[in-house]
């Protein structure tokens, strides 16, 4: 414990990555522009940075669906990162100037609690390697500043491989593991689970991607199971959300088969209070929701 000093997970957001809302947002670090589109996420995203500003925090750890390792979790392990992210699908949308400083020691030091407990996993240290897109539009969605270090965990596709219960299982003693590291570390950290809800996407695009009068969920069976979540969400269910998890993966192709959610409510030790709850809105017929749970502003509420 550095200092003696207990570290704290003081948030976790639930943070999506379609490279289409940074396309909106048109920060300088992105080539492409964009008119507008995508608003109510957008200013989702701008109330969570509201709340997020007003946190004390060290780092930000962030595990993105699309930084995909088939062999256990990896985590950077390089201390600078700076390079140009192109979205292998999105190209015409995401080519982002990024530059990020790593967490080494707090990676190390998960990545070691994971390997204790029997989880397979691996420091990231090649100096060339891209950070993909999910980690980044994550994190420049919830600090666009980048004036914090970050954790960039891999998700290990063992939904795939084996099936979403093993996913979880994993998924949940990483967070663990996450969570002991961070109060041994004396820091207090952000958590981001980089994911969509329903996943199931258009084939084709418009003309103008930004052309809202084209946006829209992809059916109304995705709709149903993303209301299910939120419910639990806002209800502060989170361990029967967990619970539900391998039925709504296969029912709505979900992108929480990549354990994000599932690492981050262990981390948390399953909430059962209400997140705040900032947003919901489809991208490309996906749906994303933007909310964060506040585990010491809780604490707080519960000594009064
Ligand atoms: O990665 C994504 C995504 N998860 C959802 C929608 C659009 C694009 O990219
Ligand atoms: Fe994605």
């Amino acid at each position: 414990m550095a200092d003696g000093k207990k570290g704290a997970i003081v948030a976790g957001f639930m943070a999506p990555h379609p490279p289409h809302l940074v396309y909106a947002e048109n920060p300088p670090q992105n080539e492409p522009t964009a008119e507008c589109g995508w608003e109510p996420l957008r200013w989702a995203y701008e109330r969570a940075r509201g709340d997020l500003a007003n946190l004390e925090y060290d780092t930000i750890i962030v595990l993105s669906a699309h930084w995909q390792t088939y062999v256990g979790n990896h985590f950077l392990g390089v201390p600078h990162f700076k390079s140009k992210s192109v979205d292998p699908i999105f190209p015409n949308l995401f080519r982002y100037h990024y530059e990020l400083n790593v967490d080494v020691d707090l990676a190390r030091a998960i990545c070691q609690n994971g390997a204790d407990d029997g989880l397979v996993t691996t420091m990231m240290e090649n100096p060339d390697f891209r950070v993909d897109y999910g980690t980044i539009v994550s994190c420049h969605m919830m600090n666009p500043d980048w004036n914090k270090p970050i954790v960039g965990i891999s998700s290990c596709r063992s939904a795939s491989y084996y099936n979403v219960e093993v996913m979880q299982e994993q998924a949940i003693a990483l967070g663990n593991a996450t969570r002991r590291a961070v109060e041994a570390s004396g820091k207090r950290v952000v958590l981001l689970a980089s994911n969509s809800l329903s996943h199931r996407h258009f084939t084709t695009e418009s003309e103008v991607p930004e052309d809202m009068s084209r946006e829209h969920i992809y059916n109304h069976n995705q709709y149903l199971w993303d209301m299910q979540m939120i419910e639990r969400i806002r209800s502060g269910r989170t361990r029967e959300m967990i619970d539900m998890m391998p039925e709504f993966i296969s029912q709505s192709i979900s992108e929480c088969d990549a354990g994000g959610l599932s690492w981050m409510m262990g981390a948390m030790n399953f909430p059962n209070y209400p997140a705040e709850f900032y947003g919901y809105g489809t991208v490309i017929g996906t749906g994303n929701v933007v909310a964060g749970w506040f585990p010491t502003k809780q604490d707080a509420e519960a000594a009064k």
